[in-house]
């Protein structure tokens, strides 16, 4: 975990109290295979180097005067985009509204991004400022990949997460007055936008998600087949028997990855008929794996 300070663009209007509510932030996968939902595990297609993935923002309990729920919405965000892959990763792209916070929409440092970050420019273009973005359900403030080449999912799973995550909102402003007094030299018919932007809050981040090998696909094609079964890292070569059986030895932690169906420690036959067996496809192309 590394702390990156919020770096706030020139010119932001800063100072007035900041609007009560609350902004939550999510990293999903965008492309791959969800192989559990609950857990946000995703597990990517064969020969692929990257896992695509979407920040998400959106506002929560806010306190929106009635009639003023079009001039509210998110103005500004940042966070950091944490993994475990150990693998260099590229920069984040800012999706529209914002535009580029920084200099650079992510700068990696080892295998993380530090201040992915955008801004909607509310002190120079205040007649621009989309409002209410955020405020019905989650929006994609940006998008990027995860570089996972060369990694072995079957030994070690990657996590990807976010920290750090800020947000600077756009509130409503029911007294003109207030905003003349902050844009002293803006003309009458530019202040009746009736929006400006409030302090930065820190967010609440959610779970962000996992990249790993799925259950009982040993070759990684995305199907369950004869392939798994018999060839390498396949049930048969990591098969141990019982734990509970004398002399029994332990498999490999890519095994029990791939599996050990009932996450006792061994490869079985429970962990055959239980897992390999219902979760057979058949080969690629064939209808149970199109
Ligand atoms: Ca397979
Ligand atoms: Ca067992
Ligand atoms: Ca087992």
């Amino acid at each position: 975990m590394r702390i990156a300070p919020f770096v706030a663009v020139g010119g932001w209007l800063i100072g007035t109290a900041a609007w009560s509510a609350e902004v939550q932030f999510d990293i999903v996968p965008t492309s791959g295979r969800v192989i559990d939902e609950a857990a946000a595990m995703v597990a990517p297609p064969p020969d692929t180097d990257f896992i695509d993935y979407a920040i998400l923002a959106w506002i929560s309990d806010p306190y929106i005067p009635q009639d003023d729920g079009n001039s509210a919405g998110l103005a500004a965000f940042g966070a950091n985009v944490l993994t475990d892959s150990g693998v260099g990763q590229p920069g984040a792209t800012i999706a529209d509204p914002f535009t580029q916070l920084l200099p650079s929409s992510g700068w990696p440092l080892d295998d993380d991004l530090l201040q992915v970050g955008g801004s909607q420019d509310v002190a120079f273009n205040v007649m621009q400022v989309h409002l209410g973005v955020g405020l019905a359900g989650p929006v994609v403030v940006a998008t990027g990949r995860i570089n996972i080449q060369g990694l072995n999912l079957a030994e070690r799973q990657v996590r990807v997460e976010l920290s750090e995550p800020m947000a600077q909102l756009i509130r409503p402003v029911s007294d003109l007055s207030e905003l003349r007094d902050l844009y002293p030299r803006v003309r009458p018919p530019q202040v009746s936008l009736a929006a400006l932007a409030g302090g930065i809050i820190p967010g609440k981040t959610v779970h962000g998600f996992i990249i790993r090998a799925a259950m009982f696909d040993a070759n990684g094609d995305g199907c369950v087949d004869m392939l798994d079964f018999a060839g390498p890292a396949g049930f048969i070569a990591c098969m141990t028997g019982p734990r509970e059986a004398a002399g029994f030895q332990p498999p490999s932690q890519a095994c029990l990855n791939i599996h050990d169906a009932d996450a006792d420690g061994d490869v079985d036959l429970f962990d055959f008929v239980n897992g390999f067996l219902p979760a057979v496809t058949g080969p690629k192309g064939s209808a149970g794996c199109p």
